[in-house]
């Protein structure tokens, strides 16, 4: 059976060499520990990690650990991260250390990945190669479920794809799902009346693991089309059991709140790589990997590497569609596409909803600098002749 490799960055600690503190990794996650033992009999040696190559780098070191396949319990990802990434970000032989990639064989993957994936998702909005624009209800918390459905009616009509509740909202009594719901797609529903559109909204069920389907479910009880799970806090647990439950009939939009305590840090933590394979195996339908131009801090090199991985080859599992956004406006949106491509959703809160002329003006605003760049008109020779794209790049400028 092949086995697991996974790729480190580090930094030994001062006194320990590259080869010791590499070899600490391997240890720890395997069959070692600080001290020789004598319980390790010896057919347990098969199950060893080695360092299988070190190279220097920029005042650091790469690593590459294979993991025998059969130290991994198949299926159980939590046990798969307590390998990869477990106890070696506390070594005090190291004085940091980023797990950068893994790869495990298709034997470690029993998962059946998205279940809609970019072409579904696309078949149900009824679209072929144009980017997607999505919007984060905002303000994130407070607006009663009257005003939220409004908020979603006014962007649905000025022309997203897609509407989703922001991280922290989730079932308060400020506004109840079961009042929300409803009524955010009852105002849906008026759009595809009216514009012949389907617009998805993706409803926060984010809860503990054993709440999470039922949660879900519900949502779909009151008409959700898409729910959303914020992954890093629920835990890929969360996630799989959704992506896995046959009551689950909508795509499922990742969202990742926390992952920057552990992918920011270019020299300690998690890359956003090894979660966006998760997401990927896990069945999530669209994950956030961020921008290139926005508010977040990004390296464009490593967002188009993270989209890469959902949707390059993976086993034949469903394509996940990658989600841009974080600070984006209609200014922003060809520096997002030239570097990122169409297969994108372009998703924008603040530059949506704080057009000056209302959150329907700044969704058309938002589809018009789309258009712009599917027809390869430049954005201020299109806002010359589009109205609401002209206040947007009037306010925020482009770039
Ligand atoms: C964006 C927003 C999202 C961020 C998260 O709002 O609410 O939570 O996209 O970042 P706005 P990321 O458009 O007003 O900035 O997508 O990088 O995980
Ligand atoms: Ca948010």
């Amino acid at each position: 059976m092949p086995d697991v490799f996974a790729t480190y960055s580090f930094r030994p600690e001062k006194g320990t060499s590259p080869e010791e503190a590499a070899r600490w990794i391997a240890e720890e996650e395997t069959t070692g520990t600080w001290t020789k033992i004598g319980t390790t009999a010896d057919y347990v040696r098969r199950l060893d990690g080695e360092v299988t190559r070190i190279t220097p780098e920029d005042g650091h070191y790469i690593v590459k650990i294979r993991y025998p396949a059969e130290i991994f319990e198949p299926g159980n990802v939590a046990q798969y991260l307590s390998v990869v990434a477990g106890n070696l970000f506390g070594l005090k032989k190291l004085s940091a250390v980023r797990l950068l990639d893994m790869d495990f064989p298709e034997s470690l993957i029993p998962f059946p990945g998205p279940r809609f994936g970019i072409r579904g998702i696309r078949a149900i909005v009824g679209t072929t190669n144009r980017p997607h624009v999505g919007t984060i209800i905002k303000p994130k918390v407070g607006l009663s479920p009257e005003d939220t459905a409004e908020v979603a009616y006014q962007a649905a009509v000025g022309g997203v794809d897609l509407i989703k509740d922001d991280e922290t909202l989730t079932d308060q009594a400020f506004c109840p799902m079961k009042e929300r719901v409803p009524k955010v797609m009852a105002g849906l529903g008026k759009v595809k009346e009216e514009t012949g559109r389907n617009v998805l909204y993706a409803v926060n069920v984010t809860t503990r693991a054993d709440k999470i389907v039922a949660k879900a479910e519900e949502a779909i009880t009151l008409g959700a089309n898409m729910v959303m799970v914020d992954v890093i806090i629920a835990g890929f647990g969360a996630l799989q059991a959704l992506g896995d439950a046959p009551g689950i009939t909508v795509p499922i939009h990742v969202h990742r709140a926390m992952h920057a305590a552990m992918t920011r840090n270019k020299e300690h933590g998690i890359a956003m790589r090894p979660f966006a394979r998760l997401v990927r195996w896990l069945g999530g339908d669209q994950l956030h990997t961020g921008t290139v131009s926005g508010k977040m801090s990004h390296e464009a090199d490593e967002v188009l590497g993270d989209n890469a991985v959902l949707t390059g080859p993976c086993f034949g599992r469903k394509r996940v569609f990658p989600v841009s956004s974080g600070g984006l406006h209609p200014g922003k949106v060809f520096a997002e596409l030239e570097t990122l491509g169409t297969d994108i959703v372009l998703q924008a809160g603040g530059g949506i909803h704080g057009h000056p002329d209302g959150t329907a003006a700044g969704a058309m605003a938002m589809r018009q600098a789309v258009d712009a760049f599917m027809e390869g008109i430049p954005l201020e020779e299109h806002a010359k002749q589009h109205y609401e794209l002209e206040r947007a790049l009037k306010l925020w400028g482009i770039g």
